[in-house]
């Protein structure tokens, strides 16, 4: 049997409230990540190295970062047929245009017109993870399934974040019964404290799929999202597969980091994620030639350390440091820095994400902190330090007690 030709499709425009202050002028997947990522980069690099090099990503909330991001790191060549193109909600009026990832979809199917696919492979842009989505399109393809939705264990306190999916008793790879981000959740038979989560990931005969989000767009009382309305419909009409991540296999993929998949929908999860990077065997290993994380190059001169002398240091130790860097008497630890940032004399910077062009000036402190773009330390100041004085100057501070400066605020010494 010939090859069947697959469309990625990447739903890229997600708000991500729960990241403020760092999605108050970038659309989620835009979220600089890792020190020279942004998250998109991760669904966009296991697309293509997974060998499908024609897709679109549907942009919407506030796209103009990702849309330059994409056109400067993902261009690829038409004339050979590859390419992926950011592809902005249609200009619909009134509220029409903050409907559900359904009608995004929906509204791009002139697309399918031009390319025809056969398979349409629909994955979320705001996830860090490796995932061989060939793998899925073959289990989809010998399930006869019209969709097949992929699926991870999850801790049961986190259901109400995700569609909660339960296997069919009789065939463990059909979907009996799919809630969307429910309240009351059950947990697994074989692991009460934990629940199947959908990661939001789909494969689906084209047919299908526009049959399915032309019916959706006709109904009145659709929120017209993929997760809570089309699901369900393939669902109930006893169509839908399951594809279960853990016995996806990429190559090259360590034991340790064959299962990592995160949602870094919240300020904490994205600094767990963040910190996952950065220790001595990585919980997710950027350093995997076999799976290559792509993204733009940055163009920047080489990351230095240097004044180190008898009362300073100039140095990093357990952290990522990005091109561009200068660490000039200042100390690093457990952190990750960005391109382009300064970290100077007799300063100190633990356990913190430093976002491109960060200054962190002399005898300045910074501790368990996320800096957005172009914030200044000021000579003396803290940050990460006192969390009441942090929340009184208006930084958010987490849960867990992390910090987060909006881009390009001056903190000053008090
Ligand atoms: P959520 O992430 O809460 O749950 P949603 O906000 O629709 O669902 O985001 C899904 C993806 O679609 C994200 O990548 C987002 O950026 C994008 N997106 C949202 N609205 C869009 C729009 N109008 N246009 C284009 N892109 C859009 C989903 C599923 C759950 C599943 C979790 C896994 O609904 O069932 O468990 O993902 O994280």
């Amino acid at each position: 049997m010939a090859a069947p030709r697959v469309l990625a499709i990447v739903l890229a425009g997600g708000e991500g409230k729960r990241l403020m202050p760092l999605t108050a002028d970038r659309a989620k997947p835009a979220v600089p990540f890792g020190g020279i990522y942004r998250l998109i980069d991760f669904a966009l690099s296991n697309v293509v190295n997974s060998g499908y090099l024609k897709v679109v990503v549907l942009t919407q909330y506030k796209s103009h970062s990702l849309d330059r991001h994409i056109a400067k790191t993902w261009r690829m060549s038409h004339l050979l047929g590859n390419y992926v193109a950011p592809v902005p909600a249609q200009q619909r009026v009134g509220k029409n245009w903050f409907l559900g990832s359904a009608d995004a979809i929906y509204q791009s199917l002139n697309i399918m017109d031009d390319e025809r696919p056969d398979i349409v492979v629909v994955v979320g842009a705001d996830h860090v993870y490796r995932m061989d989505f060939s793998q899925m399109v073959a289990s989809h393809i010998s399930s006869g399934a019209e969709m097949t939705v992929a699926g991870i264990r999850q801790p049961i306190a986190l259901a109400d974040q995700f569609g909660v999916i339960s296997a069919d008793a009789s065939d463990p790879l059909r979907i009996a019964e799919f809630l969307e981000k429910p309240t009351d959740p059950v947990g697994l038979a074989d692991s009460p404290q934990e629940v199947l989560a959908s990661m939001g990931n789909y494969v689906m005969n084209a047919d299908a799929l526009l049959d399915a989000v032309t019916k959706d767009a006709a109904s009145t009382s659709s929120r017209h999202d993929m997760g809570g309305d089309i699901v369900p419909y393939f669902v109930d009409r006893g169509q839908c597969g399951l594809y279960d991540f853990i016995h996806n296999d990429v190559a090259g993929s360590t034991d340790r980091d064959r299962d990592y998949w995160r949602d870094v929908g919240t300020l904490d999860a994205y600094y767990e994620a963040n910190q996952d990077l950065i220790t001595v065997e990585p919980v997710f290993n950027l350093y995997n030639d076999d799976w290559p994380l792509h993204t733009g190059y940055v163009g920047l001169p080489p990351a230095k350390f240097v004044h180190a002398s008898a009362d300073r240091v100039g140095q990093a130790h357990d952290s990522i440091i990005s091109p561009g860097v200068v660490v000039s008497g200042g100390d690093v630890s457990g952190s990750i820095l960005s391109p382009g940032t300064r970290v100077n004399s007799w300063s100190s910077v633990a356990d913190s994400v430093l976002m491109d062009g960060v200054q962190v000036h002399r005898r300045a402190e910074v501790r368990k902190a996320i800096l957005d773009k172009f914030v200044e330390v000021e000579p003396g100041a803290t940050v990460g330090v006192d969390r009441e004085l942090d929340a009184s100057r208006g930084f958010a501070v987490t849960p867990s007690g992390v910090t987060v400066v909006p881009k390009g605020t001056r903190i000053t010494a008090d």
